[in-house]
Protein backbone atom coordinates (compact mmCIF):
# COMPACT_ATOMS: atom_id res chain seq x y z
CA UNK A 1 0.00 0.00 0.00
CA UNK A 2 1.24 3.50 -0.88
CA UNK A 3 1.66 5.53 2.70
CA UNK A 4 1.50 8.71 0.51
CA UNK A 5 -1.50 8.08 -1.09
CA UNK A 6 -2.98 6.93 2.14
CA UNK A 7 -2.16 10.01 3.97
CA UNK A 8 -3.16 12.45 1.02
CA UNK A 9 -6.81 10.75 1.38
CA UNK A 10 -7.02 11.26 5.18
CA UNK A 11 -6.24 14.59 4.50
CA UNK A 12 -8.83 15.58 1.79
CA UNK A 13 -10.94 13.68 4.23
CA UNK A 14 -10.52 15.96 7.24
CA UNK A 15 -11.21 18.88 5.18
CA UNK A 16 -14.26 17.65 3.78
CA UNK A 17 -15.11 17.02 7.61
CA UNK A 18 -13.58 20.40 8.39
CA UNK A 19 -16.49 21.90 6.06
CA UNK A 20 -18.97 20.41 7.79
CA UNK A 21 -17.70 21.29 11.48
CA UNK A 22 -17.60 24.66 10.33
CA UNK A 23 -21.31 24.29 9.63
CA UNK A 24 -22.67 23.16 12.51
CA UNK A 25 -23.27 19.38 11.17
CA UNK A 26 -20.76 18.21 12.71
CA UNK A 27 -19.37 19.14 16.52
CA UNK A 28 -15.53 19.19 17.80
CA UNK A 29 -15.57 16.05 19.34
CA UNK A 30 -16.79 13.14 16.68
CA UNK A 31 -14.11 15.80 14.24
CA UNK A 32 -10.98 15.16 16.32
CA UNK A 33 -12.14 11.52 17.40
CA UNK A 34 -12.36 10.63 13.63
CA UNK A 35 -9.27 11.52 12.70
CA UNK A 36 -6.90 11.89 16.39
CA UNK A 37 -9.03 9.55 18.23
CA UNK A 38 -7.96 6.25 19.73
CA UNK A 39 -9.58 4.50 17.10
CA UNK A 40 -9.40 7.60 14.35
CA UNK A 41 -7.65 7.10 11.05
CA UNK A 42 -4.68 8.19 11.62
CA UNK A 43 -4.38 5.37 14.41
CA UNK A 44 -5.71 3.04 11.98
CA UNK A 45 -2.75 4.02 9.56
CA UNK A 46 -0.04 3.43 12.09
CA UNK A 47 -1.73 0.42 12.78
CA UNK A 48 -0.66 -0.71 9.01
CA UNK A 49 2.74 -0.17 9.50
CA UNK A 50 3.65 -3.77 8.72
CA UNK A 51 1.77 -3.38 5.03
CA UNK A 52 4.04 -0.45 4.08
CA UNK A 53 7.43 -1.47 2.27
CA UNK A 54 9.84 1.78 3.72
CA UNK A 55 8.52 1.47 6.94
CA UNK A 56 10.65 4.75 8.03
CA UNK A 57 9.70 6.10 5.62
CA UNK A 58 6.00 5.48 6.69
CA UNK A 59 6.71 6.85 9.92
CA UNK A 60 7.34 9.76 8.80
CA UNK A 61 4.76 10.62 6.58
CA UNK A 62 2.54 9.53 9.61
CA UNK A 63 3.79 11.34 11.98
CA UNK A 64 4.01 14.27 10.29
CA UNK A 65 0.25 14.11 9.05
CA UNK A 66 -0.51 13.98 12.92
CA UNK A 67 1.08 16.82 14.21
CA UNK A 68 -0.48 18.70 11.09
CA UNK A 69 -4.01 17.62 12.13
CA UNK A 70 -3.30 18.05 15.32
CA UNK A 71 -2.21 21.09 15.12
CA UNK A 72 -5.35 22.49 12.93
CA UNK A 73 -7.92 21.06 15.54
CA UNK A 74 -5.93 22.78 18.64
CA UNK A 75 -6.64 25.75 16.31
CA UNK A 76 -10.07 25.32 16.41
CA UNK A 77 -10.43 24.58 20.03
CA UNK A 78 -8.95 28.44 20.94
CA UNK A 79 -11.38 29.44 17.83
CA UNK A 80 -14.47 28.14 19.03
CA UNK A 81 -13.66 29.30 22.68
CA UNK A 82 -13.19 32.66 22.03
CA UNK A 83 -16.27 32.45 19.40
CA UNK A 84 -18.33 31.17 22.37
CA UNK A 85 -17.17 34.38 24.54
CA UNK A 86 -18.43 36.66 22.15
CA UNK A 87 -21.67 34.51 22.01
CA UNK A 88 -22.11 35.30 26.22
CA UNK A 89 -25.31 36.43 26.72
CA UNK A 90 -25.46 39.32 28.70
CA UNK A 91 -28.98 38.98 29.30
CA UNK A 92 -29.26 35.49 31.26
CA UNK A 93 -29.69 35.72 34.83
CA UNK A 94 -26.63 35.57 36.89
CA UNK A 95 -25.54 32.25 39.05
CA UNK A 96 -25.67 33.28 42.68
CA UNK A 97 -22.98 32.33 44.91
CA UNK A 98 -23.83 30.28 47.75
CA UNK A 99 -23.47 32.79 50.55
CA UNK A 100 -22.92 31.07 53.72
CA UNK A 101 -24.61 32.15 57.14
CA UNK A 102 -23.47 32.10 60.54
CA UNK A 103 -23.72 28.63 62.51
CA UNK A 104 -27.39 28.67 64.68
CA UNK A 105 -25.52 28.41 67.81
CA UNK A 106 -23.16 31.07 67.14
CA UNK A 107 -26.58 33.26 66.17
CA UNK A 108 -27.76 32.40 69.67
CA UNK A 109 -24.95 33.54 71.36
CA UNK A 110 -24.96 36.91 69.87
CA UNK A 111 -27.94 37.23 70.94
CA UNK A 112 -27.81 36.41 74.07
CA UNK A 113 -24.71 38.58 74.36
CA UNK A 114 -26.64 41.73 72.92
CA UNK A 115 -29.22 41.00 76.06
CA UNK A 116 -26.24 41.18 78.67
CA UNK A 117 -24.48 43.95 76.90
CA UNK A 118 -27.75 45.95 77.08
CA UNK A 119 -28.01 45.29 80.68
CA UNK A 120 -24.79 46.85 81.31
CA UNK A 121 -22.35 43.36 81.01
CA UNK A 122 -18.98 43.78 79.58
CA UNK A 123 -16.97 40.74 77.79
CA UNK A 124 -14.56 38.51 79.11
CA UNK A 125 -12.35 35.79 78.35
CA UNK A 126 -10.31 32.38 80.01
CA UNK A 127 -8.75 29.75 78.38
CA UNK A 128 -10.21 26.42 77.44
CA UNK A 129 -6.95 24.41 78.35
CA UNK A 130 -6.91 25.29 82.17
CA UNK A 131 -5.58 24.13 85.41
CA UNK A 132 -7.64 22.15 87.90
CA UNK A 133 -6.79 25.11 90.35
CA UNK A 134 -9.06 27.51 88.18
CA UNK A 135 -11.44 24.66 87.15
CA UNK A 136 -11.77 22.90 90.57
CA UNK A 137 -10.08 24.24 93.63
CA UNK A 138 -10.74 27.98 92.95
CA UNK A 139 -14.21 27.66 92.65
CA UNK A 140 -14.33 25.43 96.16
CA UNK A 141 -14.50 22.15 94.71
CA UNK A 142 -11.62 20.05 96.83
CA UNK A 143 -9.65 17.43 95.41
CA UNK A 144 -11.88 14.25 96.04
CA UNK A 145 -14.98 16.38 96.41
CA UNK A 146 -18.00 14.53 94.90
CA UNK A 147 -19.18 17.19 93.33
CA UNK A 148 -16.37 16.92 90.78
CA UNK A 149 -17.95 13.55 89.47
CA UNK A 150 -20.42 15.46 87.46
CA UNK A 151 -17.20 16.95 85.53
CA UNK A 152 -15.73 14.17 84.68
CA UNK A 153 -13.28 16.07 81.72
CA UNK A 154 -10.33 15.38 79.38
CA UNK A 155 -6.77 15.75 81.21
CA UNK A 156 -4.19 16.82 79.13
CA UNK A 157 -1.85 16.34 81.70
CA UNK A 158 -1.03 16.62 85.50
CA UNK A 159 -3.48 18.90 86.53
CA UNK A 160 -3.70 20.26 82.99
CA UNK A 161 -7.33 19.81 81.71
CA UNK A 162 -9.96 20.99 79.55
CA UNK A 163 -12.51 23.35 81.70
CA UNK A 164 -15.54 21.63 82.38
CA UNK A 165 -17.55 24.75 82.76
CA UNK A 166 -16.86 28.53 81.92
CA UNK A 167 -17.11 29.27 85.80
CA UNK A 168 -13.11 29.37 85.76
CA UNK A 169 -13.39 32.77 83.69
CA UNK A 170 -14.96 34.04 87.11
CA UNK A 171 -12.03 33.70 89.03
CA UNK A 172 -9.73 35.24 86.33
CA UNK A 173 -11.50 38.22 85.89
CA UNK A 174 -11.93 38.62 89.87
CA UNK A 175 -8.21 38.39 90.06
CA UNK A 176 -7.60 40.87 87.48
CA UNK A 177 -9.77 43.43 88.84
CA UNK A 178 -11.49 44.82 91.33
CA UNK A 179 -14.94 45.13 92.30
CA UNK A 180 -17.68 46.02 90.24
CA UNK A 181 -17.21 43.26 88.20
CA UNK A 182 -20.20 42.46 85.46
CA UNK A 183 -19.09 40.15 83.21
CA UNK A 184 -20.48 37.44 80.57
CA UNK A 185 -18.11 35.00 79.07
CA UNK A 186 -18.74 32.98 76.66
CA UNK A 187 -17.06 29.64 74.86
CA UNK A 188 -16.31 26.03 74.65
CA UNK A 189 -16.25 23.27 77.80
CA UNK A 190 -15.42 19.89 77.73
CA UNK A 191 -16.99 16.49 79.40
CA UNK A 192 -16.97 13.12 79.21
CA UNK A 193 -20.40 12.75 78.59
CA UNK A 194 -22.30 9.95 76.56
CA UNK A 195 -24.14 12.29 73.41
CA UNK A 196 -27.30 12.25 73.59
CA UNK A 197 -30.47 14.46 72.80
CA UNK A 198 -29.61 17.14 75.17
CA UNK A 199 -25.95 16.64 76.10
CA UNK A 200 -22.60 16.35 74.20
CA UNK A 201 -18.81 16.21 75.20
CA UNK A 202 -18.04 19.55 73.63
CA UNK A 203 -20.75 21.97 74.06
CA UNK A 204 -20.64 25.56 74.70
CA UNK A 205 -21.69 27.97 77.63
CA UNK A 206 -22.01 31.75 78.74
CA UNK A 207 -21.29 32.22 82.24
CA UNK A 208 -22.07 35.58 83.79
CA UNK A 209 -20.20 37.12 87.03
CA UNK A 210 -21.94 40.10 89.04
CA UNK A 211 -19.92 41.12 92.45
CA UNK A 212 -20.30 44.48 93.93
CA UNK A 213 -21.84 45.76 97.12
CA UNK A 214 -25.33 44.93 97.83
CA UNK A 215 -25.74 42.25 95.27
CA UNK A 216 -29.04 40.25 96.16
CA UNK A 217 -30.66 37.15 95.19
CA UNK A 218 -33.58 39.12 94.20
CA UNK A 219 -31.58 40.60 91.72
CA UNK A 220 -30.40 37.01 90.10
CA UNK A 221 -33.96 36.44 89.70
CA UNK A 222 -35.07 39.52 87.93
CA UNK A 223 -32.48 39.60 85.44
CA UNK A 224 -32.63 35.89 84.85
CA UNK A 225 -36.62 36.53 84.14
CA UNK A 226 -35.78 39.50 81.75
CA UNK A 227 -33.63 37.62 79.87
CA UNK A 228 -35.49 34.45 79.47
CA UNK A 229 -38.51 36.92 78.48
CA UNK A 230 -36.35 39.08 76.30
CA UNK A 231 -34.99 35.93 74.63
CA UNK A 232 -37.68 33.15 74.16
CA UNK A 233 -40.77 35.69 74.25
CA UNK A 234 -43.14 37.33 77.37
CA UNK A 235 -44.67 34.12 77.76
CA UNK A 236 -42.13 32.55 78.72
CA UNK A 237 -41.83 30.71 82.76
CA UNK A 238 -39.01 30.61 84.96
CA UNK A 239 -38.69 27.69 87.10
CA UNK A 240 -35.91 27.90 90.00
CA UNK A 241 -34.86 24.61 91.73
CA UNK A 242 -32.76 24.36 94.76
CA UNK A 243 -29.29 23.02 93.66
CA UNK A 244 -25.83 22.55 95.01
CA UNK A 245 -22.65 24.11 93.22
CA UNK A 246 -19.69 24.47 95.69
CA UNK A 247 -19.05 27.73 94.45
CA UNK A 248 -22.38 29.43 95.37
CA UNK A 249 -24.72 29.67 98.03
CA UNK A 250 -27.53 29.31 97.50
CA UNK A 251 -27.81 27.83 94.68
CA UNK A 252 -30.33 27.05 91.70
CA UNK A 253 -30.68 25.36 88.68
CA UNK A 254 -33.26 27.08 86.57
CA UNK A 255 -35.70 25.61 84.10
CA UNK A 256 -37.80 27.04 81.21
CA UNK A 257 -40.93 25.89 79.93
CA UNK A 258 -39.94 22.87 77.11
CA UNK A 259 -40.65 25.17 73.34
CA UNK A 260 -40.86 21.75 71.75
CA UNK A 261 -44.15 20.55 73.55
CA UNK A 262 -44.98 23.82 75.15
CA UNK A 263 -44.74 22.14 78.78
CA UNK A 264 -47.24 19.27 77.66
CA UNK A 265 -44.15 16.79 78.16
CA UNK A 266 -41.79 15.55 75.23
CA UNK A 267 -38.85 13.50 74.78
CA UNK A 268 -36.89 16.85 75.03
CA UNK A 269 -37.66 17.47 78.20
CA UNK A 270 -37.60 13.67 79.14
CA UNK A 271 -41.74 14.30 79.42
CA UNK A 272 -41.65 17.51 82.52
CA UNK A 273 -42.72 20.40 80.73
CA UNK A 274 -39.51 21.95 81.68
CA UNK A 275 -36.23 21.85 80.29
CA UNK A 276 -32.80 23.46 82.57
CA UNK A 277 -30.66 26.05 80.90
CA UNK A 278 -28.53 27.06 83.48
CA UNK A 279 -26.92 26.43 87.46
CA UNK A 280 -26.88 30.08 89.02
CA UNK A 281 -26.67 31.31 92.65
CA UNK A 282 -24.76 33.89 94.81
CA UNK A 283 -21.21 33.65 94.95
CA UNK A 284 -19.74 31.84 98.01
CA UNK A 285 -17.55 34.08 100.16
CA UNK A 286 -14.76 31.42 100.21
CA UNK A 287 -14.89 32.05 96.40
CA UNK A 288 -15.09 36.11 97.20
CA UNK A 289 -12.32 35.68 99.70
CA UNK A 290 -9.55 33.11 97.80
CA UNK A 291 -9.50 35.68 95.00
CA UNK A 292 -8.94 39.15 97.82
CA UNK A 293 -12.23 40.39 97.89
CA UNK A 294 -13.66 41.30 101.22
CA UNK A 295 -16.74 38.94 101.75
CA UNK A 296 -18.29 41.49 104.63
CA UNK A 297 -18.90 44.38 102.15
CA UNK A 298 -19.50 42.18 98.52
CA UNK A 299 -21.40 40.07 97.26
CA UNK A 300 -22.45 38.97 93.83
CA UNK A 301 -24.13 36.38 91.84
CA UNK A 302 -23.17 34.00 89.24
CA UNK A 303 -24.72 31.71 86.33
CA UNK A 304 -23.60 29.28 83.62
CA UNK A 305 -25.79 28.51 80.73
CA UNK A 306 -25.75 26.14 77.97
CA UNK A 307 -25.55 27.90 74.19
CA UNK A 308 -26.55 24.77 72.40
CA UNK A 309 -29.66 24.17 75.29
CA UNK A 310 -30.97 27.72 74.91
CA UNK A 311 -30.97 27.54 70.61
CA UNK A 312 -33.09 23.86 71.00
CA UNK A 313 -35.61 25.67 72.75
CA UNK A 314 -35.51 29.17 70.79
CA UNK A 315 -35.82 27.49 67.22
CA UNK A 316 -37.56 24.13 68.72
CA UNK A 317 -34.21 21.45 67.64
CA UNK A 318 -35.29 18.44 69.23
CA UNK A 319 -32.00 17.09 69.18
CA UNK A 320 -28.49 18.84 70.44
CA UNK A 321 -26.82 15.74 67.99
CA UNK A 322 -28.07 17.88 64.74
CA UNK A 323 -25.51 20.99 65.42
CA UNK A 324 -22.42 19.20 65.07
CA UNK A 325 -23.52 16.66 61.99
CA UNK A 326 -23.21 19.75 59.55
CA UNK A 327 -26.37 18.71 57.44
CA UNK A 328 -26.32 21.49 55.12
CA UNK A 329 -29.93 20.88 54.83
CA UNK A 330 -30.20 21.88 58.48
CA UNK A 331 -27.95 24.20 58.68
CA UNK A 332 -29.80 26.56 55.94
CA UNK A 333 -32.87 26.72 57.94
CA UNK A 334 -31.33 29.29 59.92
C1 LIG B 1 -22.24 24.43 85.56
O1 LIG B 1 -21.49 24.11 84.67
C2 LIG B 1 -21.95 25.60 86.44
N1 LIG B 1 -20.63 26.09 86.17
C3 LIG B 1 -22.99 26.68 86.19
C4 LIG B 1 -22.95 27.76 87.20
C5 LIG B 1 -22.27 28.93 86.92
C6 LIG B 1 -23.61 27.62 88.41
C7 LIG B 1 -22.25 29.95 87.84
C8 LIG B 1 -23.58 28.61 89.34
C9 LIG B 1 -22.92 29.77 89.07
P1 LIG B 1 -24.04 22.62 85.01
O2 LIG B 1 -23.17 21.46 85.13
O3 LIG B 1 -25.46 22.47 85.48
O4 LIG B 1 -23.44 23.86 85.78
O5 LIG B 1 -24.09 23.13 83.50
C10 LIG B 1 -24.68 24.36 83.13
C11 LIG B 1 -25.43 24.22 81.82
O6 LIG B 1 -24.53 23.74 80.79
C12 LIG B 1 -26.52 23.16 81.86
O7 LIG B 1 -27.69 23.70 82.38
C13 LIG B 1 -26.65 22.82 80.40
O8 LIG B 1 -27.44 23.78 79.74
C14 LIG B 1 -25.24 22.92 79.89
N2 LIG B 1 -24.58 21.62 79.81
C15 LIG B 1 -23.97 20.92 80.78
N3 LIG B 1 -23.45 19.76 80.32
C16 LIG B 1 -23.75 19.72 79.00
C17 LIG B 1 -23.49 18.79 77.92
N4 LIG B 1 -22.79 17.68 78.11
N5 LIG B 1 -23.95 19.06 76.69
C18 LIG B 1 -24.64 20.21 76.47
N6 LIG B 1 -24.91 21.13 77.42
C19 LIG B 1 -24.48 20.90 78.67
Amino acid sequence: MDVKKLAEEIKSSFQEELKNFENGNLNFEDLKNKFLGRKGLVADAFSQMRNFTDKALAGQILNSLKNELTEKVNSLTENTSSAKTKKLDLSLPGRKPNAGTLHVVTETQRQIEDIFFAMGFEMATGPQVETDFFNFESLNFPPDHPAREMHDTFFVEGDVLLRTHTSNVQIHAMKSQEPPVRVIAPGKCYRNDTPDATHSPVFQQIEALYVDKNVTFTELKGTLDAFVKALFGKATKTRFRPSFFPFTEPSAEVDVTCVVCKGKGCNVCKQTGWIEILGAGMVDPNVLEAVGYDSEIYSGYAFGLGIERVAMLKYGIPDLRLFFQNDIRFLKQF
